[in-house]
């Protein structure tokens, strides 16, 4: 990334009316995934925060190792070798800008399809390696996060009373599963604190749009998310776990009673953050729809609408915007 200037630096979002330290959150929900009982847990914690976090979860730590090397290798290439992966259209290598309206931070990234028709060749090519080498490191890491996630929604199902268990998972199972992949890396910021004495915006606020999104970060600070009192909290940040949010069409299928977590990452003024989120959507053409046995006589708050059609609208609008209010019956 380029030297920041205190023009350059002006530019960039900042938090408003934020105290300098924020607090942590010391009370996140934890969820041994080793322990069957856990299902209660989740839903209570899907409930109170759309957020959680899961240890004993099986993933191989070499599995880690593997691609976040990769990943600190090709973020300190030059940028000029960078940017020859991007810009990210919306896949690829992308820098400052996040999606296509105007939203930008202090955060450089890799998007990729979890595809496996996803062309690699840009990628390897910076980092000397054969396409194949890095198309290993991202499967055997997203394929031990998709399962993951399919543990944690099938103990969600469970612990819903909802049958047959698999009625989320099976949207990520699906061969045509829309579901994608991103390492975001977050250089350090010296400059922050001289020039504005605020805290400076890597990942603007959102909520993620697909069912579930899981991150796993090195031991670098950054992540907060929005409790239900209003207050921005970080998220002390745990290298050996994965922090697990809800996503809107969670949201949707369980007609709000779980809520998909606002959440946002700051720039660090020492260490830089690196982390890998796997996001896991349905194929394009679900109906998303809360589903029946959750209804429980009540009326769905939403339009019946496609992953397609909320894709779309997704990327239509600001970064920060509610993408849910356009499908909510009014
Ligand atoms: C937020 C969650 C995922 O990172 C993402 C993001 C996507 C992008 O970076 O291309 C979006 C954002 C995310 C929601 C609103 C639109 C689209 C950037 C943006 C401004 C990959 C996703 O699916 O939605």
């Amino acid at each position: 990334m380029v030297v920041l200037t205190k023009q350059a630096i002006e530019h960039f979002p900042i938090v408003k009316n934020s105290c300098k330290s924020p607090s942590f959150f010391n009370d996140v929900p934890v969820i041994d995934l080793s322990k069957p009982d856990s299902k209660n847990l989740i839903v209570k914690a899907c409930e109170e925060f759309g957020f959680f976090k899961v240890i004993n979860h099986n993933v191989p730590m070499e599995f880690i190792i593997t691609l976040e090397s990769e990943a600190i290798k090709f973020f300190s290439s030059p940028l000029s070798e960078k940017l020859k992966a991007g810009p990210a259209d919306p896949f690829g290598y992308g820098n400052k800008k996040i999606g296509q309206n105007g939203d930008i931070g202090w955060v450089e990234y890799i998007l990729l399809s979890t595809n496996s028709e996803f062309n690699y060749q840009k990628f390897a090519s910076i980092l000397g390696v054969n396409p194949e080498t890095i198309r290993a490191a991202v499967n055997d890491y997203v394929s031990a996060v998709k399962k993951v996630s399919c543990d944690i929604l099938e103990m969600l199902a469970e612990g819903l009373n909802i049958n047959p268990k698999n009625v989320f998972s099976k949207l990520l199972m699906d061969e045509k599963s829309d579901s994608v992949f991103r390492l975001n890396h977050y250089p350090p910021c010296p400059a922050i604190e001289e020039f504005t004495g605020k805290n400076l915006i890597g990942f603007g606020e959102h909520t993620d749009p697909q069912i579930i999104s899981v991150l796993r970060s090195n031991n670098t600070s950054g992540l907060q998310i929005l409790l239900t009192n209003g207050h921005w909290i970080s998220v002390p940040p745990d290298p050996s776990s994965f922090f697990i949010n809800v996503g809107d069409s969670l949201q949707v299928m369980t007609n709000g009673r779980f809520k998909s977590v606002k959440h946002r990452v700051l720039a660090n003024s020492v260490k830089s953050r690196l982390s890998m989120i796997y996001f896991g959507g349905p194929p394009l053409t679900e109906k998303i729809a809360p589903l029946p046995s959750l209804m429980e006589g009540k009326d769905s708050l939403y339009k019946e609408f496609t992953w397609f059609e909320y894709k779309k609208s997704t990327y239509t609008i600001r970064l920060a915007d509610n993408r849910l209010v356009l499908f909510e019956k009014s």
